[in-house]
């Protein structure tokens, strides 16, 4: 028998499992801007979760659309039968999304999502009748969730590295994360230029053998790496010229983090598909779209009506239960106007934030929107030790912070008012004080 509170049969995803045991950390309840502990204490969330609880906890409308809906129609079956709220929801994401980006099909995370859009890039061009296209481009440092398709064109070492031979036909772009840049404001000045990386890749691939380039607009899980001026411009006229499609992963840039709907109407870039999940739902229900452009969608829709067009699709595709919880969260931001607090509240938080330049350790702080990061000199020989340290200290003064490698990443629900920005430097910077 396992008594109820053993927590050894839970094995926790990205966890050192046997440290966190000795010593856990639990959550119990959420509202607004906070957690609260086992322990009773109240902890400001300065990661909104992890980067999806957009509009805060315990939020009214969410809650009440997740309950009645419960009530009203639970499960319906995903494959060759509807119910409204997915075609509702579809119809609200379009209208939300940079023009072009006409059709969505639903997942139920962000990995898949992107395993959705890599199949869908493939299957796109043979059934136009390029059906040599099939390799696909990502980036280092890129982080595309945890399938197969996504850790074969995401770039984080081990993420990749005990997991066998991935998919083959890959090949990746370098990162933007250059030295020059550090503690800039916002869009970093140098870096367009290595979007012609891009060109190398293509005249060594060849064109028509590539499928499609998936990049995060802002790559947030390896340490918040803002693109370039002129980059993101660079790479879509270099993939619009050779026919490769453009995919823009913004599990985390969409539904405001960055202070607009998406990544690319904050970037004025538009892709040709766009991955989501995390704020699509706050984080309350698991859900995930893929955004598509009408030119993808109608090439699938040809042939005799009678037969599936796509043969992809999960049980929770569009969800009622998921559906409604996103009508819900779109409601919230925009009645609530959570990105237009996102984009107003952005100057005090890149001055709150980068007033921790000087602080022991600190060697580089980036910022935009909503999300910014501290980067601090690793500890000899013993990498990420430090930041990990920072995040033990910070939860034991009340502050949940993410750290990846020596990064702290911060990504407040967008609810925030200035004073909890005062609460959370004011803390991050007694923690960065007394740091190992
Ligand atoms: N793409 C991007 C750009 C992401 O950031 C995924 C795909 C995968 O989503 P799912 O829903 O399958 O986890 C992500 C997820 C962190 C952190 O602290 C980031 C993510 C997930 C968990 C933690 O940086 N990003």
């Amino acid at each position: 028998m396992v008594a109820p509170n053993d927590l050894s049969a839970f094995w926790m995803p990205f966890t050192a499992n046997r440290q966190f045991k000795k010593n856990p950390r639990m959550f119990v309840a959420a509202d607004g801007m906070y957690y609260t502990t086992a322990d009773g204490r109240k902890v400001l969330d300065g990661t909104a979760g992890l980067w999806c609880v957009n509009a805060g906890h315990n939020q009214p409308r969410i809650t009440e659309a997740v309950s009645k809906q419960l009530t009203e129609l639970d499960y319906a079956p995903a494959f060759q039968m509807g119910h409204p709220k997915a075609f509702e929801l579809a119809n609200r994401l379009v209208d939300m999304a940079p023009d072009g980006m006409d059709h969505v099909f639903y997942t139920n995370s962000g990995s898949e999502s992107v395993e959705t859009a890599l199949k869908i890039a493939i299957a796109y061009h043979r059934a136009r009748g390029e059906g040599t296209r099939t390799r696909l481009i990502g980036r280092e440092r890129g982080y595309h969730g945890v399938n197969f398709g996504g850790i074969s064109v995401g770039g984080i070492g081990p993420n990749r590295k005990t997991f066998g031979t991935l998919l083959n036909g890959v090949d990746h772009m370098p990162h933007t994360h250059i030295p020059e840049n550090a503690f800039t404001r916002g869009q970093p000045e140098h870096g367009a230029e290595i979007a012609d990386e891009l060109e190398r890749i293509v005249a060594l691939g060849d064109a028509s053998n590539i499928a499609a380039v998936i990049i995060e607009p802002m790559a947030g899980s390896t340490g918040v790496l803002l693109p370039p001026k002129g980059y993101l411009e660079r790479i879509r006229a270099i993939t619009k010229k050779h026919g490769i499609l453009l995919i823009f992963d913004e599990v985390i840039t969409g539904f405001g983090r960055l202070g607009s709907a998406f990544g690319a109407t904050h970037y004025g870039v538009t892709p040709d598909m766009m991955t989501t999940a995390k704020g699509l739902t706050n984080g309350v229900i698991p859900m995930g779209a893929v955004l598509a452009s009408a030119e993808i969608h109608d090439a699938f829709m040809q042939g005799d009506e009678g037969m599936i067009e796509l043969f992809h699709g999960y049980t929770y595709s569009g969800n009622p239960v998921a559906s409604a919880a996103g009508l819900a969260t779109l409601d919230t931001y925009k009645e609530d106007g959570l990105f237009e607090n996102a984009r107003d509240l952005a100057p005090y938080w890149e001055d709150a934030l980068h007033a921790l330049k000087g602080l022991p350790n600190v060697i580089d702080i980036r910022n935009e929107g909503l999300i910014g990061a501290v980067e601090l000199a690793p500890i000899e020989g013993k990498p990420t030790k430090r930041a990990f340290q920072a995040f033990l200290d910070a939860y034991d003064k009340d502050l949940l912070i993410r750290t990846t490698g020596d990064i702290i990443a911060l990504s407040p629900p967008l609810i925030m008012e200035k004073k909890h920005i005062d609460e959370l430097f004011g803390k991050l910077t007694d923690v960065l004080k007394n740091l190992i």
